[in-house]
């Protein structure tokens, strides 16, 4: 072999033990501490019903959609299973995670015996559950997605418990700014005197609401999904609420605020989660709110793949800026690879580039085994770039650049 040759060689063997032995802060998930009881979900069949693979299997089924969704839990997982796992081979991203979980878990999917399966779920408590899935994905914090407007979330909340420390919250926000006139009902009848029509009392008491539910949760950052046409500035109850209470209580926090943009709600309603799609966001009212808000800090991840290049220009022009992850339908290897080398090339290592959004606990397992993979070969590739340069990269240093890739980054721009 010649020098090069055994220089890459070495280099990727220590890029595969940095990135494999890194642990990692999952920025965002839909996941609960499990002082949140049953809002926490795991095991073999909820990872079968999680809706990227309803989506699948209805594909594959003509059963019409209600006569699914009457079905109970163990029949739905067990459609799918059928329909997706023994009928026709489990290619997609989705079912390979499955495998994967099953797999590391050391399990032996190749029996096609789901009930076996079952019963090894079934010996686990969720509190022991959780500690042996972040030691196996190598998980060492989860953030949370918290919504005072759940109906099984917000009492928990308000009772109070005593969190996992590895759980962080994170106020979504959803309900307020994209459904406002039922939001203010809630509002009202939660004891903040808002009106429909916005006025300096409505934004003080919507800031009071949101003071109290960052103080309740100990959020670390606020956060939306947003469709495709969400403009900025304008006069929609979106954007009159982010300049009159959201944008001032972030940056009297200090706290970030999270934009997810590009999601269609609702395409096939029939299909309930599952049935979200995409679109092409207008990027220029992201671009907006970081020029006009230089004192508040922006996290960003778009779904559509066409917005991703735009995406990582802009955060090359505004420091108030932190984009993450690979979200959704854009989390698939393909594409993580794509994009991550673009991100790589154009803003070095001041971006996150995954997040599981895992609905599942188990899930983290496979999300982030399978982004793993795909930053061994992209962060190797960059380093064998830069021996070609004449510049050797030591193995404190990859520590260093992949701590900050898996979360380190997040944090110092969350603290700054
Ligand atoms: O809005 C979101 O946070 C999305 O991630 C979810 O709504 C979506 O259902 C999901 O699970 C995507 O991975
Ligand atoms: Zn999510």
């Amino acid at each position: 072999m010649s020098a090069t040759g055994f220089r890459q060689t070495a280099l990727h063997s220590l890029v595969e033990r940095v990135v494999n032995s890194t642990p990692v802060t999952d920025i965002h998930t839909h996941l609960y501490d499990p002082a949140l009881g049953g809002l926490l979900l795991w095991g073999i069949d909820e990872l079968l019903v999680y809706h990227y693979l309803v989506a699948e299997g209805c594909r594959c089924t003509t059963l019409p959609y209600d006569q699914f969704w009457a079905l109970s839990k163990t029949e739905q997982a067990d459609l799918i299973w059928k329909e997706l796992f023994q009928e026709r081979s489990p290619v997609s991203e989705a079912c390979r995670g499955v495998l994967t979980v099953l797999h590391k878990f050391g399990l032996d999917a190749k029996e096609r015996d789901l009930p076996s399966l079952r019963d090894w779920f079934s010996q686990w408590t969720p509190q022991s559950f959780v500690t042996q899935c972040m030691e196996t994905a190598k998980v060492q914090s989860i953030y949370m997605t918290n919504s005072p407007f759940d109906d099984a979330e917000r009492p928990v909340w308000q009772a109070g418990f005593e969190g996992d420390p590895r759980f962080q919250a994170a106020l979504r926000l959803d309900p307020l700014l994209t459904d406002w006139p039922n939001a203010a009902l809630k509002l009202v009848g939660w004891g903040y005197n808002v009106g429909e029509g916005f006025s300096p009392t409505t934004f003080n008491e919507v800031r009071r609401f949101l003071r109290d539910w960052t103080a309740r949760l100990n959020a670390r950052y606020l956060m939306v999904s947003l469709p495709p046409d969400f403009a900025y500035p304008s006069h929609s109850d979106t954007a009159e609420l982010l300049d009159g209470a959201v944008l001032p209580h972030c940056h009297d926090h200090g706290l970030p605020f999270a934009l997810m943009l590009g999601v269609k709600r609702a395409v096939n309603p029939s299909l309930a989660l599952a049935g979200d799609g995409v679109g092409c966001s207008d990027l220029q009212a992201l671009q907006n709110l970081c020029a006009a808000n230089p004192g508040n800090k922006f996290l960003t991840t778009v779904l559509s793949r066409e917005n991703q290049h735009e995406l990582a220009v802009l955060a090359r022009k505004f420091r108030n800026l932190h984009i993450f992850g690979c979200w959704w339908f854009t989390n698939i290897p393909h594409l993580i690879e794509d994009i991550t080398r673009m991100r790589l090339e154009l803003l070095g290592l001041t971006f996150t580039p995954q997040h599981s959004d895992a609905r599942v606990l188990d899930q983290i397992i496979y999300k982030w085994d399978h982004t793993r993979r795909v930053l061994i070969k992209v962060l190797s590739d960059k380093y064998a770039d830069l021996t070609l340069s004449g510049w050797e990269p030591t193995a404190a240093e990859v520590e260093r650049d992949v701590k900050t890739l898996f979360g380190g980054g997040f944090e110092r721009f969350c603290a700054c």
